[in-house]
C-alpha cells in the first residue's frame, strides 16, 4: 500500500476503541463487564505462566485486553453490500456463513474480520453481521410495511459513504481520512431511542418475531453488544452475579477443558430500555407534543468468550456430533433448571475429544502453528530435513521428530470465528420473550402470525448463494484461513532450519 495512506489496520483498532467507548456510555453494564475481565485475565496471567508463554509464542497478549467482538442485525441487501465495503475500509473481510433458520432465528449471517494472522494480532475486532430473512414473514401485508420501513432509512451518513468510495478509487484513506472515516462510520451503529416507525406497527412486528421488530423498528442497526475475550468464562460467570451483572443461565459451546477448542460464550440479559415510538401524521393519539409516545425494546447486552484452538474439519464433526449427542440426551434445551444435567452429560460426551495438544496435532483434529526452536544443539542433530508439507506420511513423522527433538514447537491457532448453535443461545436468549409469538420455534408457516419455514431451499447451499448475492461478494472459508496460517508457519520454520546457522 503506497505509504500516503493509513493502514487499514490503525483504522480497525482506532474504531474498535471509538466503538467500545461509545457503548459502554450507553450501557455502562458492559463496562463493569470488561473490569471484571480483566481482572479475571490478569489472575490468570500471574497464576498460569504456561498460558501466558503460549499468548506470547502466538502473538496473542497484546491483542487480549483489547480483543472484542460485536453485533448487528441488517434489513436489505443494500444495508449488507455497503456495509461490506464500509468494513473493507478497515481491513475486515466477510468469513464464514451461518444460516440461523434453522435454529429458529431469521437471519443468516458471517463475520467481518482481519485474516492474516499478523492483523488479527493488530486488532482482531469482528462483527457477527445478521441479515433478516424478510422473506419468512407469512403475512404479506406486514412484509410489505417493514419492507417499506426498510426502504425508508437510511443508515449511512453521506460523508461515510463518500469515505469509502474515496477508498476505493484511491486505493486507501489519507490519516485525516481516517480519524474522519472512523467518527462517520461509529454513526451507523449508534443507538437511536427515537424510532421511525408506529408503536402499533412494532407491536404487530414484536408478535411476529422480536428480530423483526429489533430491525424494521429501528434507524438503524445499533451494535447490539460487544464482547470481550476472558481467559476463564467459568470464573467470570461465577462472578458476574455478585458485580450486579445478571448472566445467562448456560454457558455455549464445549465443556470446560484443559485445552480449550473453539469457543465458550455467555452473556448478560439483555436491558429493558425506554424508547420514543412516532406517532403518525393524522393520528387522534396526542400523548406527548412532539409527537411521540412511550414504549420498551429489549436486545442490547453484553457477552464474554473464551477462545480456544480452531478445529480440522475432522475435529469440527467430532465437536458438532458430540454436542449435538450430549444436546439430544438431555432432550430439552439447556436452561436453569437442567443446568448442571446437561453440563454433567455434556462433559461426559466430549471425554471422546483427546484433551492435550500433542494429540490433537497428531489426530489433525485442530490447527497448529509450527514454530523454530532457536536450539543449536537440538539442530545439530538433524542430518536430512525430510519435511516437505504437511500432507505425505513421511513429512507428518518427520515433523513429529523435530518436535520430539526440540527443534520445533507447536502452538494452537486461536479460533477466531462463531458458533451456528453458540450463536443461536445467545440470540434467543436476548429476544423479548413475547409469549404469543414464541420467538423460539415459530418458522413453522401454520399460522398467519407465524413465520414461514425455509421455503423452497431444503438445500444450505442455496442460502448462502442468496447470501452472498446479497453481499456482492463470497465469504471467505474460515478452514482455508486456518490452513494456510498453519502450512505458512511450516515454511517459515522450515526456512529457519535450513538456514540456521
Ligand atoms: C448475534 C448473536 C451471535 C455470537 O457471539 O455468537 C453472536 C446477535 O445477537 O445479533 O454474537
Ligand atoms: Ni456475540
Amino acid at each position: 500500500m503506497n505509504n500516503k495512506f493509513t493502514n487499514s489496520d490503525d483504522i480497525r483498532h482506532k474504531f474498535s476503541v471509538a466503538m467500545s467507548a461509545m457503548y459502554q456510555q450507553e450501557v455502562p453494564l458492559y463496562g463493569t463487564l470488561i473490569d471484571l475481565v480483566t481482572e479475571v485475565n490478569t489472575k490468570v496471567l500471574t497464576s498460569q505462566p504456561d498460558i501466558k508463554a503460549q499468548l506470547e509464542h502466538t502473538g496473542e497478549i497484546d491483542r487480549l485486553s483489547m480483543e472484542r467482538h460485536g453485533a448487528i442485525r441488517l434489513g436489505t441487501a443494500d444495508e449488507l453490500s455497503m456495509m461490506r465495503r464500509l468494513f473493507a475500509v478497515m481491513g475486515m473481510y466477510p468469513v464464514g456463513y451461518y444460516d440461523l433458520v434453522p435454529a429458529g432465528v431469521p437471519v443468516h449471517s458471517t463475520a467481518f474480520r482481519a485474516i492474516e494472522s499478523d492483523s488479527l494480532n493488530k486488532s482482531p475486532f469482528r462483527i457477527f453481521t445478521s441479515l433478516l430473512r424478510l422473506d419468512l414473514i407469512g403475512n404479506e401485508a406486514l412484509k410489505q410495511e417493514a419492507t417499506e420501513a426498510l426502504a425508508n432509512r437510511h443508515i449511512f451518513t453521506d460523508k461515510a459513504i463518500n469515505l469509502i468510495e474515496r477508498f476505493e478509487i484511491e486505493g486507501g484513506l489519507t490519516a485525516t481520512e481516517g480519524t474522519q472515516f472512523v467518527l462517520e462510520a461509529l454513526e451507523t451503529f449508534r443507538w437511536h431511542d427515537k424510532t421511525a416507525v408506529s408503536k402499533e406497527l412494532y407491536q404487530r412486528l414484536l408478535k411476529q418475531h422480536g428480530l423483526i421488530a429489533d430491525v424494521v423498528g429501528f434507524k438503524g442497526p445499533h451494535i447490539n453488544h460487544l464482547t470481550p475475550r476472558t481467559l476463564d468464562i467459568d470464573a467470570v460467570q461465577q462472578s458476574m452475579q455478585a458485580r450486579g451483572i445478571p448472566p445467562k443461565a448456560i454457558i455455549e459451546g464445549p465443556p470446560r477443558r484443559a485445552c480449550p477448542i473453539l469457543l465458550r460464550q455467555t452473556s448478560f440479559k439483555a436491558l429493558e430500555e425506554s424508547v420514543s415510538f412516532k406517532i403518525p401524521t393524522g393520528s387522534t393519539k396526542n400523548i406527548s407534543k412532539d409527537r411521540y409516545e412511550q414504549g420498551q425494546h429489549t436486545a442490547r447486552f453484553g457477552e464474554i468468550e473464551q477462545r480456544g484452538v480452531a478445529l480440522t474439519p475432522k475435529g469440527r464433526k467430532l465437536y458438532d456430533k458430540l454436542l449435538s449427542d450430549a444436546r439430544s440426551q438431555l432432550n430439552a434445551t439447556p436452561n436453569e433448571d437442567n443446568l448442571a444435567e446437561y453440563y454433567r452429560i455434556l462433559n461426559k460426551a466430549f471425554e471422546a475429544f483427546p484433551d492435550d495438544y500433542q494429540s490433537l496435532h497428531d489426530a489433525e483434529l485442530a490447527y497448529f502453528y509450527y514454530q523454530f526452536i532457536d536450539n543449536s544443539n537440538a539442530i545439530s542433530k538433524i542430518t536430512d530435513l525430510k519435511v516437505t508439507d504437511l500432507k505425505t506420511d513421511d513429512s507428518k513423522q518427520a515433523i513429529t521428530d523435530l518436535i520430539n527433538q526440540g527443534v520445533i514447537r507447536i502452538e494452537p491457532i486461536v479460533y477466531e470465528d462463531f458458533l451456528p448453535v453458540s450463536a443461536a443461545g445467545i440470540f434467543q436468549s436476548n429476544l423479548h420473550q413475547n409469549k404469543e409469538s414464541n420467538s423460539n420455534s415459530n418458522l413453522d408457516g401454520s399460522s398467519e402470525n407465524s413465520l414461514k419455514n425455509n421455503n423452497g431451499h431444503s438445500q444450505n447451499n442455496s442460502n448462502q448463494q442468496e447470501f452472498e448475492q446479497a453481499l456482492g461478494t463470497s465469504v471467505y472459508n474460515e478452514l482455508d484461513l486456518y490452513e494456510d496460517i498453519q502450512a505458512n508457519s511450516l515454511n517459515k520454520c522450515l526456512v529457519s532450519i535450513k538456514n540456521y546457522g
